[in-house]
């Protein structure tokens, strides 16, 4: 998805208020690769660079960077923050020697703290570092509840013209107007199995006051956003506070679309009116399985009722764009689950729904479950993924669960288009009315395109972190050791612009394997 990365846009905004100057790079961004960045770092001799990534598919480019950075400036402070990052420090720290600190947890006050003390790292809170060859792990920060005391995001800062031009795997808000992402609040407090939302945020949920949320919602309103996508894990989670942002956002008279992703069983669905009318134009749930049975075994807490319930709610009230998230290749999970699962999500009134293959992700309650089975392997095993299929012996073989899900996707999408003919009509037009025709063509066709032969493993590999379908390639890319990594991304950059080169003069985009 082409989405802006707000984290080290919030901690940008931060350390500026505090007097410090700061530029930020993207390495998604074709515009500075790493030589860039690296040009950029020696002529303004910054005090401490810090690389911020958010999971273990762009690990590997992260080591790369902060290796190149190290190779060129011997004296530059190095720090990684971000999700991953902070559930492996130590790990990371012994495996990145070059980094001087990993942050754990939320960056604001820690990065101030750091520029403080970059020399004294010992009373930091929430750092790990390296000692006299030892890592130490300075305790955690408490969770910090006042978010409305940091300041908006710097969004203006770091050029995106790039990822506005990225095909929209999911087209979060629909909108062909300026968009950009915002977190009014951190964390989640439920138990599903695949998830590390919760250890990450220690099981909390902590939120910005309405008033600051509406505050940002008119600044990015006058600096011409017209769209907005909550990357907050559950917005649905405290009524009073839905109610004021929507009352607030009806005061202050504004236009901006937005939208939000929520759990079913959420008790602010009487609010779906009002946010409905202060311009909430899509609301995503986390529906995972139309198996109860298999509802239970990720521990999702949440009935197929309950799913029902909210998804008509939702649409009954006027919410445009209903989207349900699905995993396939769940663990005990059977032929008749997956059809199940197809079948139950024609009958709901969703307008977009993915099915995407679960994986397993250190800290997770599943990774720890697959470690006592000896699925994975702490040791050896910590910075990948897997598709739980490859591992799992409950699971179903990765050959049927393409084939079920290619023909659930046919029954579902025949389903829609005779039953629901209207909404089809209507989404595809919306689709068609905010999308570049090349992009609906190809969200429409994604499902059914077959494996296309010729994609070479360096073409696979450059474009695995940016899309959904190449999943395989990116987690075959987590499990390279170090020695091979250098080298497949120098042959996955050089790959990279050929395809580039090959898009701009032929004005196509390239069709990828479904997995
Ligand atoms: C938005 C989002 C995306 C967007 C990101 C767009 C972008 N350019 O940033 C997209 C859709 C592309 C995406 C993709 C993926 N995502 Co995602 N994503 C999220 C989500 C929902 C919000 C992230 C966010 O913006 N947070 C808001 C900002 C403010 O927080 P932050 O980035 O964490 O930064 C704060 C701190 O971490 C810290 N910090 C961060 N960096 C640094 C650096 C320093 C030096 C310091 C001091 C501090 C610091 O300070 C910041 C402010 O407090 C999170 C869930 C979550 N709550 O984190 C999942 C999440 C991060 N994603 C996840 C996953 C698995 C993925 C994918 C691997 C999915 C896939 N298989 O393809 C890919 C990987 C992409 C990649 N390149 O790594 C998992 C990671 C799990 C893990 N243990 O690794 C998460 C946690 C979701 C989950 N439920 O498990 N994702
Ligand atoms: S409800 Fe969503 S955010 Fe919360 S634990 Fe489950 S998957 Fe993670």
């Amino acid at each position: 998805m082409g989405f802006p990365p707000i984290g080290i846009m919030s901690l940008s905004a931060v350390v500026k208020q505090a007097g410090h100057e700061c530029l930020m790079f993207d390495q998604a961004n074709p515009e500075t690769p790493n030589g860039v960045i690296i040009e950029q770092i020696n002529r303004y001799q910054p005090d401490l660079v810090g690389i911020s990534f958010l999971s273990t598919t762009s690990y590997p480019h992260a080591k790369i960077l902060a290796r190149q950075i190290r190779a060129s400036n011997r004296d530059v402070k190095l720090a990684f923050g971000g999700v991953f990052a902070s559930l492996n420090a130590p790990l990371v720290k012994l495996q990145c020697p070059e980094v001087d600190f990993v942050c754990r947890g939320d960056g604001e006050q820690l990065i101030l703290d750091l520029l403080a003390r970059l020399n004294d790292p010992e009373e930091i809170s929430g750092l790990t570092w390296m000692k006299d060859g030892k890592v130490m792990q300075n305790p955690g920060r408490p969770m910090e509840r006042h978010l409305d005391q940091w300041p908006f995001p710097d969004r203006e800062s770091l050029k995106l013209d790039f990822v506005e031009s990225m095909p929209l795997d999911v087209p979060a808000v629909l909108s062909m107007d300026r968009f950009t992402t915002m977190q009014t609040s951190r964390g989640c407090p439920w138990p599903c199995v695949f998830c590390d939302i919760p250890i990450f945020n220690e099981g909390k949920w902590r939120a910005r006051s309405a008033q600051h949320v509406v505050a940002e919602l008119k600044f990015l309103e006058e600096q011409g956003y017209g769209s907005v996508y909550f990357v907050d894990d559950h917005f649905l989670l405290q009524p009073k506070r839905i109610e004021a942002i929507c009352a607030g956002i009806t005061e202050e008279g504004l236009c901006i679309q937005w939208g939000i992703e929520g759990r079913v069983d959420s008790v602010a669905q009487h609010l779906f009116p009002a946010m409905a009318k202060s311009h909430c134009r899509t609301v995503m749930f986390g529906i995972e399985s139309g198996s109860q049975a298999i509802l239970d075994r990720l521990q999702k807490e949440q009935t197929l009722e309950e799913v029902r319930t909210a998804v008509s709610n939702a649409k009954r009230a006027g919410i445009e764009i209903v989207h349900g998230f699905f995993t396939v290749g769940n663990p005990d999970e059977t032929v008749e689950d997956m059809e199940a699962t197809f079948d139950f999500a024609a009958t709901l009134p969703l307008d977009t729904f993915g099915f995407n293959r679960l994986c397993v992700y250190r800290g997770t309650p599943l990774w720890k479950e697959y470690v006592k089975r000896r699925l994975v392997n702490e040791t050896t095993d910590w910075y990948k993924y897997f598709k739980c299929s490859e591992i799992d012996p409950t699971c179903l073989p990765g050959e049927t669960i393409n084939r079920v899900r290619q023909a659930g996707l046919k029954r579902l999408f025949i389903y829609k288009l005779t039953r629901y003919p209207l909404q089809t009509y209507k989404l595809l037009r919306r689709f068609l009315r905010y999308m570049p025709v090349r992009d609906v063509v190809y969200l429409i066709l994604k499902p059914f395109l077959g494996q296309k032969k010729g994609a070479t493993k360096a073409e696979v590999l450059s474009r695995a972190v940016e899309h959904a379908d190449m999943k395989d390639a990116a987690a075959q890319f987590t499990h390279l050791n170090d020695d091979l990594l250098q080298q497949v991304l120098e042959a996955s950059r050089a790959e990279r612009a050929r395809i580039q080169h090959g898009i701009e003069r032929s004005g196509e985009l390239p069709m990828f394997p479904a997995n």
